[in-house]
């Protein structure tokens, strides 16, 4: 494996911190037990978690007032692999990556998809683009996209996508996510089912395109850039072009995508109870799409989320298979570290879901004794799973303290020499 970080870096960094990890994990373990739960079970089961990266997150995102560029930004598709690479090997959560075209569009697919293997890295959905014009472009998408009343630009979308697929095709992705920006921004400006409608006839062109093993996922979101009626703005809609669309279209819940105070964990029950959860952007936020690092602001939803996805894999067994993926954008952080956080945070919410005695909880719910059932799920969310997840790392080859080792490597700086800044980097996170 073309490992990014010295792998004698790693194990230095691990044997200064095993002793006191152990001593953390026999203390949790002892803890565990005493509740009838086994601890090398729930590390197994750590270790078998993953979330995607998206390409976009390794570079500085900002927001639509400015843009603070970081020293070494990946300065295209090739060195942004690479950044996931040293994620992934720290963290060894994220081995997948997710591409948005047509920032991150390779000359050489096959190339790519090689270069991805060599670094232990493989591709998960990829994501389209009609929400910004490019360069050249025959048609604006000023009025929309796949809703735009002018048949041009809504089949130049169209055919966007289906060029989406075809390269994600060559590099082994199973799925395309179509998040539209689509919408009005005055009373009147867009008739609201005209524009659902011709959204609806774009995306069967679109899934008509779709391999046979290939699923669509489609992503909704409240607000912005559309900020009177955006096409695609709940799930609701989501799930009702998923149900006309047929059984390979889902929705994907990105948690930032919705009004403050929403219930997201009953969207997601929801939408596991009829078939169609596709998968999530993992990131948090405390006004709207804020974009903010996985479990920065409310950990307690993340944990909810992932109760009833443990609830959902219970019922369904190994066919619920949900994507997930990180989506955020940096302004103030080191891209890297950032994401290795948040990878962390969304392993964390997975194991303290397992850790809820689903048992008694139903037990509870059943008599209707309901603060003991509010407990259960307090319980495990209190629970301080962090020697699991360190565990995890260590024994599936990482690092016990993923910021610390990736600050002693000194990745950045060595980053930065390499890669001397660029004007206008690609993969602007102001969406
Ligand atoms: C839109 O806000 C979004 O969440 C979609 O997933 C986009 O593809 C992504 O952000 C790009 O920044
Ligand atoms: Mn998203
Ligand atoms: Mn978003």
């Amino acid at each position: 494996m073309d490992y990014k970080i010295d792998t004698g870096l790693v194990a230095e960094h691990n044997a200064k911190l095993q002793g006191d990890l152990d001593a953390d994990y026999a203390a949790l373990g002892g803890m565990l037990a005493r509740r009838g739960q086994d601890i090398e079970q729930i590390t197994t089961l750590a270790q078998t978690f993953a979330v995607a990266l998206p390409s976009w997150g390794v570079g500085t995102g900002g927001t639509r007032f400015a843009r603070f560029p970081g020293l070494g930004e990946p300065r295209n598709v090739q060195e942004k692999l690479d950044d996931c690479a040293v994620i992934n090997q720290l963290t060894r959560a994220t081995p997948a990556v997710s591409l948005h075209f047509p920032w991150d569009k390779p000359s050489d697919p096959s190339a790519l998809r090689a270069q991805a293997a060599a670094l232990g890295l493989h591709f998960d959905l990829v994501n389209s683009n009609t929400f910004q014009d490019q360069a050249g472009q025959a048609h604006t998408y000023k009025f929309g996209s796949l809703t735009a009343n002018g048949a041009a630009a809504r089949e130049q979308a169209v055919a966007h996508n289906i060029d989406c697929i075809e390269l994600g095709r060559a590099l082994g992705s199973k799925g395309l996510t179509v998040w539209v920006g689509d919408g009005a921004n005055f009373p009147g400006q867009s008739n609201l089912r005209g524009a659902l409608e011709r959204y609806l006839d774009s995306m069967k062109s679109i899934y008509k395109a779709l391999p046979d093993d290939w699923q669509v996922f489609i992503e909704h979101k409240l607000f912005e850039p559309a900020f009177y009626a955006t096409t695609i703005a709940d799930w609701g809609t989501s799930f009702a072009c998923a149900t006309e669309l047929g059984p390979k279209a889902k929705c994907l819940v990105d948690l930032g995508h919705h009004a403050p105070n929403t219930n997201i964990e009953m969207i997601v029950a929801r939408l596991a109870q009829f078939g169609k959860l596709g998968g999530f952007h993992f990131n948090d936020s405390k006004y709207g799409d804020d974009d903010l690092d996985s479990g920065s602001i409310n950990p307690f939803q993340l944990f909810l989320v992932f109760n009833e996805l443990a609830d959902a894999a219970q019922r369904e067994g190994a066919a619920f298979k949900p994507s997930y993926m990180l989506d955020q954008s940096h302004n103030v952080t080191d891209p890297i570290e950032s994401l290795m956080s948040s990878a962390s945070e969304v392993q964390r919410a997975f194991v303290q879901s397992a850790l809820v005695n689903r048992l008694e909880l139903a037990a509870h719910q059943e008599s209707n004794d309901v603060l003991p059932a509010a407990q259960a799920l307090k319980r495990a969310f209190r629970t301080d799973v962090s020697a699991i997840l360190a565990m995890a790392r260590a024994r599936s080859g990482g690092a016990i303290d993923p910021v610390a080792c990736y600050r002693t490597a000194g990745y950045r700086a060595k980053a930065a020499v390499a890669r001397p800044a660029k004007a206008g980097a690609s993969g602007s996170g102001i969406v």
